[in-house]
């Protein structure tokens, strides 16, 4: 649909951006942090740990007053579980709930609402240790720590987020979750933990609700419209494969309190049939566990094609954002319309548009983007310059189709592009930049760490100041 003119963004709309606590906090082991999985994990060579990472811990203060000048109305960050629980539950570490009250409180000082996530892939190593989510014992760290977040922090957080990109552990479970790949079938232990997540995430929500008058909780998994390679039926019948198991899975269970019944057969017919205990599904389908919002991270759409013969990889790769397809389910399919950032991922601003309308018509609930962003290798030039016109193009594109899904009837409520400042890729290192800010290290060289503002900083302090009049 064209429009002679676009409705503007709501005058409370949140402009921000994300983070998340293992990729800009550094402080590892400090002030009696415990281990996560993240901690133990192994590096790929050439790759930096996450050890010092944007070493936000010792500078949140500084991190938080450039946000304000950018105008951030809230800003995404993620609680490290290991530095409230060292070891994932029972024993509390003071210094953990001091760090997190200061820094939220640093940001209410700059009329900054806080926007939180409970989980953002630092499972406590503790917990791993025990079986991680394939243990039953997790559901309950997990509801424990949530009340121990809203105990501390619920006077002033309003806006809570469970666990990030779910479906992105679960899809990618060795390199993003926490699978162990010499299981005999891997994929059914992948589901089964997928379902004590998703319990979980229901007892998270039960608990918020009873506990905060008027906060606000909602899930934040990774949504992207699926595309058919054509209009062959065969192909279009394998996106919805893919849209089922991909997307609606999660949100179906969180929004509507039931298994999607095409990813149901798919258990059946690969035989990842989770094992469902007695009073499980009375948990996910309580009313009070259902989202106040949807928060979704979005970065490009996906394309399949009906996956004929035995020719398919399974389905998972060391990169969240491609598609490589499952035997007799679907197979990724390279988009020929869309363009590739130097890190592989397609970039698709007009699918933002279409994955915001599918959402939004198929839960109708509020929606913010947690999630959305250029990764590139930035050059730090003379004179503290970095000329990021290139991070400055995607983000407009993709903020111009929100203003055209509010447009189309979408209740967007916050724009949240990743990252604040420059932190540590999930996979690929320092070097993959994503922040307004640049954070002045190299992958092994600490360099002195300074904090520089690029030019999409500017740009985008001019778009927060023109509520997305001026982009
Ligand atoms: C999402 C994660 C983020 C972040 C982002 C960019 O999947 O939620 O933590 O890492 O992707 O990915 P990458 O760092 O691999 O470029």
């Amino acid at each position: 649909m064209y429009y002679e003119s676009l409705k503007s963004f709501p005058d409370d709309f949140l402009w921000g951006a994300s983070t998340s606590a293992y990729q800009i906090e550094g402080a590892w082991d400090e002030d009696g942090k415990g281990p996560s999985v993240i901690d133990m994990a192994q590096h790929q060579e050439g790759v930096t740990d996450f050890k010092v990472a944007s070493d936000h811990y010792h500078r949140y203060k500084e991190d938080v007053a450039l946000l304000a000048e950018m105008g951030f109305k809230t800003y995404r960050f993620s609680i490290a579980w290991t530095r409230i629980y060292p070891k994932g539950t029972v024993e509390i570490n003071p210094k953990g709930i001091e760090f997190y009250n200061n820094l939220i409180d640093e940001l209410i000082a700059h009329d900054i609402e806080p926007l939180v996530t409970m989980y953002h892939f630092d499972l406590p190593y503790a917990l791993q240790d025990k079986g991680g989510w394939s243990n039953r014992e997790t559901i309950d760290a997990f509801a424990n720590y949530a009340k121990t977040l809203y105990e501390n922090f619920g006077d002033r957080v309003k806006y809570w987020l469970t666990i990030n990109e779910q479906n992105m552990m679960i899809l990618h479970g060795d390199a993003i979750g926490t699978l162990d790949s010499n299981l005999e079938n891997p994929e059914k232990e992948l589901y089964q933990q997928n379902h004590h997540m998703m319990l979980a995430q229901a007892k998270a929500m039960i608990l918020c609700h009873q506990m905060l008058d008027g906060a606000k909780i909602g899930p934040a998994p990774n949504i992207s419209a699926v595309y058919p390679a054509t209009s062959k039926p065969e192909d279009v019948l394998a996106a919805n494969n893919f849209n089922a198991i991909r997307n609606w899975l999660y949100l179906d269970m969180v929004c509507f309190g039931r298994y999607n019944s095409v990813a149901w057969s798919y258990f059946e017919e690969k035989g990842y049939v989770p094992e469902i205990q007695e009073g499980d599904m009375e948990i996910l389908a309580d009313a009070t566990a259902r989202p106040d919002f949807i928060a979704f991270n979005y970065y490009s759409t996906a394309t399949v094609e009906a996956s004929r013969g035995n020719d398919d990889a399974k389905n998972s790769t060391g990169d969240q954002q491609i598609v490589i397809g499952e035997q007799g389910v679907y197979k990724g399919h390279t988009n020929q319309y869309l363009e590739k950032t130097e890190f592989g991922w397609e970039v698709d601003p007009v699918g933002f548009r279409v994955t915001l309308r599918e959402i939004y018509s198929r839960y109708n609930l509020p929606l913010i983007v947690t999630e959305n962003g250029l990764g590139a290798f930035d050059k730090l030039e003379e004179g503290d310059v970095v000329n990021d016109d290139y991070r400055i193009e995607y983000l407009k594109k993709h903020i111009k189709q929100c203003q055209l899904a509010i447009t189309d009837g979408v209740e967007l409520f916050g724009y949240c592009p990743w990252s604040a400042i420059d932190l540590v890729s999930t996979h690929q290192g320092s070097s993959k930049r994503y922040g307004f800010i640049y954070v002045n290290r190299e992958e092994f060289d600490l360099k002195d760490l300074r904090r520089i503002k690029k030019k999409s900083f500017y740009w985008y302090k001019d778009v927060i100041a023109s509520n997305g009049a001026i982009i």
